[in-house]
């Protein structure tokens, strides 16, 4: 495999689409002794066929604002790989949502899909529209519209969105009643329904406790709890919030959370009522975390700054990609930071991932850590096959499973010779490994 070469030709296809050509060359590094030792993925150019998406979908969405003035946005769904089931991912809300963007994280989806050990290809989609300061009432109509365009392509076996940032439980069900509507029939398209009408329960904190319980594990093969531990959280969001619940549950202290704004500093901790203002920050829309302070005024907010300079023995970056760069991982390492688990996607700048390889952290990369939300869609779409729902603590014992699972996996393909175990390398090599030899069964089509 010519590396240069690959990602020269991917760059000229793709111009102006950093976070993907990012994503694909971090994979294609760590698979590249797997495809010398295996000449069945060369002979079938697998690399090439798998960094291509299978296709881009892109549609106007155009929605009435409460002033009555016609407003236009783009809607994307990005198929990138059904080799091993139906398409499956999430859609993302935000005006920082590009074609390329997307792209990264459709392909990131195929190798963490992979992972869960369930039947799931890869997908993303999303679109441009801002839901900062937007009433109820636009989020619906720009949910119906954005559904006006993507039943098409979407189906119960054939491609399943769920969340992303900008889409909770309240933007989903939007999509679904259009959905609905549109079709005419009611099943499981859409994950992270609402519990009454086809979600499943612990899905709104399953990205969150996936996102603990792959640090525990971590953090057990050096002798380690969390038990004590000191956490600094970034975002405020939905992965944020599930980390917090748990990681405070198995006796550790968050002392963090962030903002595009900046980040909030608790010295207390983030524990009990506390943890419950967060959906209310969540809801109102408003994009600051700063309001946390007039909250709970022990707490201290350090505007247009990182949480990663706060000394802390475990860091949950849940925000948004490279949010973490070398200067912030440098930092966490000066201050004697043990282990990195990756609740958002591609969070850590190639440089930062660097770092935290070189100095030996348990460092986990999202696709393997964040899993634990698209594993439970997967069980949420189980539930609606055999329409039964199943009780929390079932759930989220399988979810607890399937995150012990993914680590004994990462651990196989990751292990170096010294024994210190590459979660990238792993991760990458065990969502492979799967998919590619699916593609080869199934042949050229
Ligand atoms: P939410 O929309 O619920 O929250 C996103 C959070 O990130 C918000 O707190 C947001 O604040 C904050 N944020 C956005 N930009 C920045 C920034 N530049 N600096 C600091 N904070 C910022 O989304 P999720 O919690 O669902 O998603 C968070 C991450 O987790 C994403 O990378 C997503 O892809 C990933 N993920 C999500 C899964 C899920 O099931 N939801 C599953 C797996 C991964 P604000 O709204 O104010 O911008
Ligand atoms: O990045 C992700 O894994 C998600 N946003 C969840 C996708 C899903 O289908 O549940």
């Amino acid at each position: 495999m010519n590396l240069d070469k690959i990602m020269a030709d991917l760059e000229k296809k793709n111009p102006g689409q950093p976070e993907f050509l990012q994503a694909v060359k971090e994979v294609l590094e760590t698979i590249e002794d797997v495809v010398k030792e295996n000449p069945r993925y060369e002979a079938a150019n697998i690399i090439e066929r798998i960094i291509e998406p299978d296709r881009v979908i892109k549609f106007k969405v155009q929605w009435m604002d409460d002033k009555g003035q016609v407003q236009v946005n783009r809607g994307y769904r990005v198929q990138f790989n059904n080799a091993i089931g139906p398409y499956k991912g999430g859609l993302r809300f935000h005006p920082s949502v590009t074609e390329g963007g997307l792209k990264f994280l459709g392909f990131e989806q195929i190798f963490k899909n992979s992972l869960t050990t369930l039947p799931m290809g890869g997908a993303k989609g999303g679109s441009d529209f801002d839901p900062k300061g937007k009433s109820n009432a636009e989020i619906m109509r720009f949910c119906q519209a954005f559904m006006s365009e993507l039943y098409k392509y979407i189906g119960p076996d054939k491609d399943i969105p769920a969340g992303d940032i900008g889409v909770g439980g309240r933007e989903i069900g939007y999509l679904f009643g259009m959905y609905k509507k549109l079709v005419g029939e009611h099943h499981g398209v859409l994950t992270g329904k609402g519990r009454g009408w086809g979600g499943s329960l612990i899905r709104p904190e399953a990205t969150g406790f996936g996102n603990v319980f792959f640090a525990e594990e971590m953090l057990k093969t050096r002798g380690e709890t969390l038990e004590g531990k000191i956490i600094a959280v970034s975002g405020f969001g939905n992965v944020s919030w599930g980390s917090i619940i748990k990681a405070t549950q198995l006796g550790a202290k968050v002392v963090t959370i962030s903002g595009p704004d900046g980040y909030v500093y608790d010295p207390d901790g983030i524990s009990g009522e506390k943890i419950d203002y967060l959906l209310e920050l969540r809801a109102s829309n408003q994009d600051i975390v700063k309001p946390y302070t007039f909250e709970f005024p022990t707490a201290q907010f350090f505007e247009g700054k990182r949480p990663w300079e706060v000394k802390c023995d475990v860091a949950l970056p849940c925000a948004i990609q490279n949010e973490l760069n070398a200067e912030d991982a440098q930092k966490l390492v000066d201050n004697g930071v043990i282990c990195i688990s990756e609740g958002a996607n591609m969070p850590c700048t190639p440089e930062a991932m660097e770092i935290f390889l070189n100095n030996k952290v348990l460092y986990a990369p999202g696709k393997a850590s964040n899993a634990g939300g698209v594993a439970t869609s997967g069980l949420e779409q189980t539930q609606n096959a055999m329409k039964l729902n199943w009780i929390a603590p079932e759930v989220e014992e399988k979810l607890h499973q399937i995150m012990v699972n993914i680590h004994d996996a990462c651990v196989k393909y990751g292990k170096d010779g010294d024994g210190y175990v590459n979660y990238v390398k792993g991760a990458n090599v065990a969502g492979f490994i799967k998919v590619a030899d699916a593609m080869i069964e199934q042949g050229v089509v």
